[in-house]
């Protein structure tokens, strides 16, 4: 018998070290879907598509059915899987940088034609992988590899607001929310009822969490947390803003 299978079973299938920069919030969004996940009891039906960006760290992280698609095509990648195989459940995740620059047309069509898929976007407020570029996300004044001087909404216009722009044009059905790194059991209760939405048969699901980059923000621990905690809610409201079956929807 070899050693990997004398382990625990738990062990070997619930255990194995990410790759994200230390303080990363990919790690905690991850978890959230992964507990989700786990609690709806759904593992098997899952198909879970990362896009490039550093969401595609993520493409060995679950066991569940993966793919790893292009840049920004990760909702029409899901999309696709979805209608061939309405059995499963489609988990479309992406950066902001994918999900709202490169892959902001697939994010409009799919909303508009109320997919039934769920896509969660990590807003960091920069491009993470290329080393810290300017995002539609990125927060007026915030010093960027693009923007040394600081981001300039006359300019550059203002951080772009994804899950209000997804609400105005879903239809019936579907499910919209913004939560954060900064409260994930909040998170995680999104992250479920955006997969139970889809599992009702209802529409489009669609979570942006608010996230942390340390390595492209150029923060310390204490800088880090205060950005997501304190900064990017400023411009980005947390909390439930489309749920079928509410005077909200
Ligand atoms: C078609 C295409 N254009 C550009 C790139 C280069 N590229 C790779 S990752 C990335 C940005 C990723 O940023 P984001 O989507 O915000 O995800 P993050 O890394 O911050 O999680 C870019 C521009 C690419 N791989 N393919
Ligand atoms: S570059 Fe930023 S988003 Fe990418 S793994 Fe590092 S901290 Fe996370």
């Amino acid at each position: 018998m070899s050693i990997e299978l004398s382990m625990p079973k738990s062990w070997r299938q619930e255990t194995k070290p990410h790759k994200f920069c230390p303080g990363c919030g990919h790690g905690l969004v991850l978890k959230a879907l992964g507990r989700s996940i786990d609690e709806l009891g759904i593992q098997d039906k899952v198909v879970f598509g990362c896009d490039i960006g550093c969401s595609l760290l993520a493409w060995d992280f679950f066991n569940v059915d993966t793919v790893q698609t292009h840049h920004g095509r990760t909702t029409p990648v899901i999309t696709g899987i979805k209608r061939a195989r309405p059995d499963r459940i489609g988990v479309a995740y992406m950066g902001d940088g994918g999900g709202y620059a490169i892959g902001s047309q697939h994010l409009v069509n799919a909303a508009m034609r109320n997919e039934r898929i769920t896509a969660i976007l990590v807003n960091n407020a920069n491009y993470g992988m290329t080393g810290g570029q300017m995002a539609p996300t990125s927060l007026p004044g915030m010093k960027t590899e693009t923007s040394p001087y600081g981001r300039d909404p006359e300019h550059t216009g203002m951080p772009m607001q994804g899950p209000e722009m997804v609400a105005a044009i879903a239809r019936e059905g579907a499910y919209v929310a913004r939560g954060t790194i900064a409260n994930v059991r909040q998170a995680t209760t999104f992250i479920k009822r955006a997969l139970e939405n889809q599992m009702a048969g209802n529409g489009f699901s669609f979570v942006e969490i608010l996230s942390t980059c340390p390595t492209n923000w150029s923060t310390n621990a204490k800088d880090t947390w205060h950005f997501v905690e304190q900064e990017m809610p400023k411009y980005f409201k947390v909390g439930e803003i489309k749920v079928p079956g509410t005077k909200e929807e």
